[in-house]
């Protein structure tokens, strides 16, 4: 059971009243470990009491049942801070601290939907961190230049039309065809709504987005701090592979044409493919169905999802050139799902993450995120930048993921000052 180690040795205290011009205002860790247990129970399916952690985790995807009462609770959150609550057509939520002297704005966001049997901190995070920081600044009477926008993206985890979804059609960096349009139609949502929303995106001045690393590296280099330089591409595939169906008592082996066992040889083969290119390029094979299915039918085709991820497109294409060897047109079919390009994140903003690190006496590391995030939409718009604290053991997309509170401290602590710097600046 995790012990809450909040670190409030009176000489990490008094460090930062000692940091030279830095008006040092104290994150309320406590309103936001509250926040985010009280959201993780919502879609939280498991025995714990006390924190929704373990067993199996939580499931709220985007436009579900659970899905709308987070959003409810992240709206009235939004609201008891003094924020200006809306939602544009897609469901994405927005809640802004007003400035009387310009109008554009800092968004700092992530989201709050998760995969299924997910855990707490993913996206959830980035939301409730980024609350805490206008709440915090609005308590203490900050008068800020720009509009304080924090902003709970809908559909960031992968929906039948791909991830970062409401962040892609926030940004109009959306190309619905007809599937997707009637997947927003189901919803009630029409197509000519969904490329407008409330906020001009030529008004969006910096975005930035707190979240867990969800890998391993800063927790085994005992660093509370990753200053987030780019975000891998993500290209997904449907794959299927033809056999032949046959009776599975009458069929030799040698006259066996079994679309499972090519597959399970295609699957190996992009993993030795993968493996042999250069860098950190991965491929997951994470769905797959057998046809017909039935227990004493040779399976006469399967379908299985393909996902490649690196920072270089022409990699991932390889990949795919070369699985395609030795298999005929008529018994592998490679289908396009999905592309998201990667991006390099702002520098400057990099800069002042780092400054606000440095400021605050914390050790960080700049690093490339290997998982799929809405700042990857909003750096096509805007100067974005990402914080990652670290993630216990790696693990994400588990019941089992945490992140120690006096990291998120830290990572709430380091955003609050980024988001300070940001609004001094032009
Ligand atoms: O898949 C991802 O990388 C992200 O967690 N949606
Ligand atoms: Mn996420
Ligand atoms: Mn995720």
């Amino acid at each position: 059971m995790h012990v809450y180690n909040i670190d409030l040795t009176i000489t990490n205290i008094l460090k930062k009243y000692h940091q030279k011009g830095v008006k040092y205002i104290e994150v309320n860790i406590n309103r936001l470990k509250e926040n985010l247990i009280k959201l993780g129970w919502i879609g939280y399916d498991g025995k714990n009491k006390n924190i929704p952690y373990g067993d199996e985790g939580i499931t709220r995807i985007a436009y579900s049942e659970e899905y709308d009462k987070a959003d409810e609770l992240v709206s009235k959150l939004m609201e008891k801070a003094g924020l200006e609550v809306y939602h544009d057509p897609v469901g994405n939520l927005f809640g802004t601290l007003c400035s009387d002297k310009r109008d554009e704005h800092i968004m700092i966001g992530s989201h709050i939907d998760t995969v299924p049997r997910g855990g707490m901190f993913d996206g959830s995070l980035g939301v409730l961190g980024a609350l805490e920081t206008v709440q915090i600044l609005s308590e203490n009477n900050y008068s800020n230049n720009y509009n304080l926008t924090v902003a709970a993206f809908i559909g960031e985890e992968g929906t039948e039309i791909g991830g970062t979804l409401g962040s892609r059609c926030f940004t109009g960096d959306i190309e619905l065809n007809k599937q997707e349009i009637n997947f927003f139609k189901d919803k009630g949502i029409n197509y000519e709504d969904i490329n407008f929303n409330s906020i001009d995106k030529k008004n969006i001045k910096n975005y930035l987005e707190l979240h867990i690393e969800q890998g391993k590296i800063l927790q085994k280099e005992n660093t509370p701090i990753g200053v987030v330089q780019g975000i891998v591409g993500i290209a997904r595939y449907k794959v299927t592979v033809i056999g032949e169906a046959n009776h599975a008592g009458t069929t030799p082996m040698e006259l066996r044409d079994d679309a499972l066992v090519k597959a399970s040889r295609l699957i190996t083969k992009v993993k030795k493919t993968v493996e042999d290119v250069e860098g950190g390029l991965v491929g997951t094979v994470g769905k797959i169905k057998a046809e017909p299915g039935a227990v004493n039918v040779i399976p006469g085709r399967v379908d299985f999802t393909l996902e490649l991820r690196d920072m270089e497109k022409e990699k991932m294409e390889l990949v795919i050139d070369k699985i395609k060897a030795g298999f005929a047109d008529n018994e592998l079919i490679i289908e396009d799902d999905f592309y998201e390009e990667s991006v390099y994140l702002n520098e400057q903003v990099q800069d002042e993450i780092i400054n606000s690190a440095d400021k605050l006496n914390y050790d960080y590391k700049e690093m490339i995120s290997g998982a799929g995030h809405d700042a990857n939409s909003l750096s096509k718009i805007t100067s974005a930048g990402m914080i990652f604290v670290p993630s216990n053991k790696g693990i994400s997309h588990s019941p089992e993921e945490w992140t120690d509170w006096v990291d998120v401290k830290k990572g709430i602590e380091v955003l609050l000052e980024t988001i300070k710097s940001l609004d001094k600046s032009n």
